[in-house]
């Protein structure tokens, strides 16, 4: 029950597809791991999700240590039981949430104390700490602690911001101890700055992970300045180590970053949109709260096999939308992220055919057609 082992199997350009194998089961990567942050994939059944291609989820350990707590969920026996999906799951560790969510935050050195945005009460995050709440939930992919500014921010508070973050990680790294079956990921942070992005990959080379993330992206840069960061970002990270990009993002987003080297992601995007009427297809996005599908009876799209497409005209997704039925959010969820696996197993398929270039054509030109 030790074997935690990513194996690259082909490479095209700079694209990478492998596995990662884990005592829970293989990830296949590029991975996209849908966001489970309360301790569910909103409006997804467990076993609905994995049918959608998903080997792995995300969890949150901001919001799980609020609502119901690490405590609570140990007792119970752990995520995985509690939420019902026993494959991996891999855990942000709280910092980047505590930035983005919470009120009256403190930082020093020591970590972060912040108010919940529930019910105002006190908390206390630190490597850690929330090395201790992911062992307590028994992640399976553990995230270092970090702190990160949102973009763009002057460069000196980037380095600042950066070098604690690289202070933290070798915390995070001594807290987590020797787990067997369990990894410990560190996470990049540097802005846009590619000697900053180097200063922190090589303090975290020197620590030692088991996986690298690329933070502090997306995080109001834009595309443009993202793919520039990520023309040299995942290169300054081990070759031999899976690299996740943090919070991306959108299909295209997801192409451009699995072109320049990245193996794992995960967003909100599918399951949020879901819930909001927008939905992803091949070609492009798709409002269902638009009147012009108020007679439609086809389906979102007629090529995807998701169940939504397969049973559901979009006739009927737009009048659910709008009557505020549960299952309209169900529906575009499931096909949401069915969309996106598919989109992830035709970039490994292209990876290991050795045809990344024409698919990523394809995928632009598809997408240029538009919604018809
Ligand atoms: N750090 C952590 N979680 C994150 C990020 C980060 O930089 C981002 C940035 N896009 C999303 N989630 N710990
Ligand atoms: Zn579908």
């Amino acid at each position: 029950m030790t074997r935690f082992f990513f194996r690259l199997d082909a490479t095209d350009g700079r694209a990478r597809t492998g596995a990662i194998d884990t005592p829970r089961g293989t990830i296949r990567t590029p991975a996209f791991m849908p966001v489970g942050t309360a301790a569910t994939v909103k409006g997804m059944m467990p076993e609905s999700v994995a049918e959608t291609g998903a080997d792995i989820l995300l969890g949150n350990t901001y919001h799980l240590m609020l609502r119901p707590g690490a405590e609570r969920i140990e007792r119970l026996g752990g995520l995985h039981r509690f939420m019902n999906w026993d494959g991996p799951i891999l855990t942000d560790s709280g910092g980047f949430q505590v930035m983005s969510l919470s009120d009256l935050r403190k930082l020093t050195e020591d970590g972060v104390t912040f108010k919940s945005h529930i019910d105002g009460s006190k908390h206390f995050l630190s490597p850690e700490r929330s090395m201790e709440i992911q062992r307590q939930l028994g992640s399976d992919i553990v995230m270092a602690f970090d702190e990160c500014p949102a973009l763009p921010a002057p460069r000196e508070r980037v380095a600042a911001s950066m070098r604690m973050s690289m202070r933290w990680a070798a915390r995070s790294r001594e807290a987590f101890g020797d787990r067997p079956g369990h990894a410990l990921f560190g996470i990049q942070q540097g802005g846009l700055e590619a000697d900053l992005r180097e200063e922190s990959a090589a303090a975290l080379k020197e620590i030692g992970f088991d996986g690298y993330a690329v933070g502090g992206l997306a995080v109001g840069e834009g595309q443009e300045a993202m793919f520039a960061c990520l023309d040299h970002a995942p290169e300054t990270l081990p070759r031999e180590a899976p690299r996740y990009l943090m919070g991306v993002g959108k299909p295209d987003d997801i192409v451009g970053a699995v072109k320049r080297g990245i193996d794992m992601m995960d967003c909100v995007l599918p399951s949020r949109s879901g819930r909001t009427g927008q939905a992803w297809t091949r070609r492009g996005q798709v409002n269902l709260k638009n009147a012009r599908h108020m007679d439609d009876p086809r389906p979102l799209d007629e090529a995807c096999t998701c169940p939504c497409c397969r049973n559901y005209s979009r006739a009927y997704l737009h009048h659910v939308h709008r009557a505020g039925e549960m299952i309209a959010g169900m529906l575009l969820t499931w096909h949401n992220l069915h969309y996106y696996q598919e989109l992830m197993s035709g970039l490994r398929a292209a990876i290991a055919g050795g045809r990344f270039a024409a698919f990523e054509a394809a995928f632009h030109a598809e997408r240029a057609e538009g919604d018809i």
